[in-house]
């Protein structure tokens, strides 16, 4: 692998030397220290857009052993790449260059749950679907759901700060995780563990470790507040003849369905088609320029299916929404699932290569970009879709080609992100600025910002050895 893949130099970084593998090996034992072939599923990212060459991965287990590697790492000046499920989508969770990579694949355990108040306290390496079945044994649920369940560590949602199927029911992470544990870049112990929603003590410090991306400390523990699971969960899967109809139907289920509702989502006709055609879906309803799924989740089946039947005769009387389905059966409910969150992996497999925009619009210039973009590419591209979050004004502009192609490149950016930032959108709504992005936080942040950023990147990283080349521009 060549130095020079990016258009970025190597930090003034010290190379790794066998005084350091003796000294992780004295911290961790032999068989939490990977080197050679090991390492390589932890060099390259999801999205197989970024690939380091790192030729160690530290997979510690307690708090303190992450505090021993960092404090060395520190006064040596290595350079480490905090890494969790390795999911994310913009390049910040493997190394650019030779970074140590710590894993936290190995600091899973689920601590604590207290199903009165609902606050669950696990370590940061915890998969999302297990904490979510662990929860629910006790008749709770995580306030997150997202495709990449499987893999993803809570520690590394709580790092990206990542939306997901229900924030729109639950809001973001910044609400509902309570407390955090996180090592500074010196070693330092930050606890600011919480068993509490309420806890107005002087500066909210956690927040600097929510969605920073692992660029200013490690998350090493959590607590979250997870919400009772709802005993009436509806599923319906509507579809629509246009993106108005869609806007205007988002605008009837919120007045309809209130308090109930706990997933709007929205899909084009092609990125439904990708999803079903890698995956063998089978859509319940005929085919149509855009469907919505919309999930409610409430305490009483009778009251919430009289709501929603109520909601779907006004939605399809004023022919709004043009046919649907509606069920409350398990199967069908994870069917209907499956083919949202299967898109995301069917875009990249379907030709080979995907551009991929993750942008908050306001919902009257929500869909637009699509067209805009296709008649950008023209037939360059395979094909360009969206679809996404619309409840949280979230939308994924997916573009599809073969491989990645300079002229495509050059006809999206940066014109996607000029776009966003005319009409005072987000550039990256819920993944991240990563390593991609660096370069675009311009267009939603101002230079004060931006400037304010990196001193305090400057007090809590002064060596610059947490994640670099990431989340902000150089
Ligand atoms: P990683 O990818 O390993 O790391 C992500 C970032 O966090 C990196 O910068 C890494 O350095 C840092 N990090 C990880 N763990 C820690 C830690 N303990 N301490 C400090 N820093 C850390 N995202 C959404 O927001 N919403 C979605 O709906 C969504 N859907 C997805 C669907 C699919 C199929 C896929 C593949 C991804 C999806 N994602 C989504 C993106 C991704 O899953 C999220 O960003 C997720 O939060 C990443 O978690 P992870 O554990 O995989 O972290
Ligand atoms: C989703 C996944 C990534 C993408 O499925 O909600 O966050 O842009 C996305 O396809
Ligand atoms: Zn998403």
């Amino acid at each position: 692998l060549t130095k020079d893949r990016y258009p970025i130099q190597r930090g003034q970084y010290a190379e790794l030397s066998d005084k350091d593998y003796a000294q992780f090996e004295s911290i961790l034992d032999k068989n939490r220290v990977l080197t050679g072939s090991d390492t390589q599923g932890h060099n390259i990212d999801w999205l197989r857009s970024v690939r380091g060459y790192s030729n160690v991965v530290l997979k510690p287990k307690t708090t303190e052993e992450v505090s021993e590697i960092l404090k060395y790492c520190n006064s040596r000046k290595l350079a480490v790449c905090p890494q969790g499920g390795n999911t994310g989508l913009v390049g910040g969770s493997v190394p650019v260059f030779d970074e140590v990579v710590i894993s936290l694949n190995s600091m899973n355990k689920i601590e604590y749950i207290d199903e009165y108040s609902g606050i669950v306290t696990c370590q940061a390496g915890a998969i999302l679907e297990n904490l979510e079945s662990k929860v629910q044994e006790k008749g709770l649920c995580v306030p997150l759901d997202l495709g990449a369940k499987g893999s993803c560590h809570i520690g590394g949602n709580v790092s990206t700060n990542a939306g997901g199927l229900r924030l729109i029911r639950y809001g973001n992470l910044h609400g509902s995780v309570t407390g955090v544990e996180a090592v500074t870049a010196t070693g330092q112990i930050m606890n600011l563990m919480s068993n509490f929603k309420k806890d107005n003590t002087g500066y909210h410090l956690k927040h600097l470790f929510i969605g920073s991306e692992g660029s200013l400390g490690i998350i090493t523990r959590l607590s979250i507040q997870c919400p009772t699971a709802s005993k009436a969960v509806n599923v319906s899967f509507l579809g629509l003849n246009s993106y108005d109809d869609v806007m205007n139907t988002f605008l009837m289920a919120k007045k309809e369905l209130g308090e109930i509702l706990s997933s709007v989502e929205m899909i084009d006709e092609v990125s439904l088609n990708c999803s079903n055609k890698v995956f063998n879906g089978q859509s319940p309803i005929d085919v149509f320029p855009f469907y919505m799924l919309i999930e409610t989740s409430g305490s009483n089946q009778a009251h919430d299916e009289e709501k929603l039947n109520e909601f779907l005769r006004k939605a399809m009387e004023s022919s709004l929404v043009i046919d649907g389905v509606t069920t409350n059966e398990p199967g069908k409910m994870r069917n209907i699932w499956l083919m949202r969150e299967r898109i995301a992996d069917s875009l990249i497999n379907i030709e080979g290569y995907c551009f991929k925009y993750d942008i908050s619009l306001p919902l009257t210039h929500f869909y637009e970009i699509v067209p805009a973009t296709k008649e950008r590419v023209g037939d360059l591209a395979s094909f360009v879709c969206g679809y996404g979050h619309i409840g949280d004004s979230n939308l994924h502009l997916n573009v599809a080609c073969k491989n990645f192609n300079q002229e495509i490149y050059k006809a999206i950016e940066p014109f996607v992100f000029e776009y966003t930032s005319k009409l005072k959108g987000s550039i990256s709504a819920e993944h991240g600025i990563g390593f991609h992005k660096t370069k675009y936080l311009k267009y939603s942040k101002t230079p004060e910002a931006i400037a304010f950023m990196k001193q305090i990147k400057e007090l809590m990283d002064p060596n610059g050895i947490l994640n670099p080349y990431k989340v902000l521009p150089l």
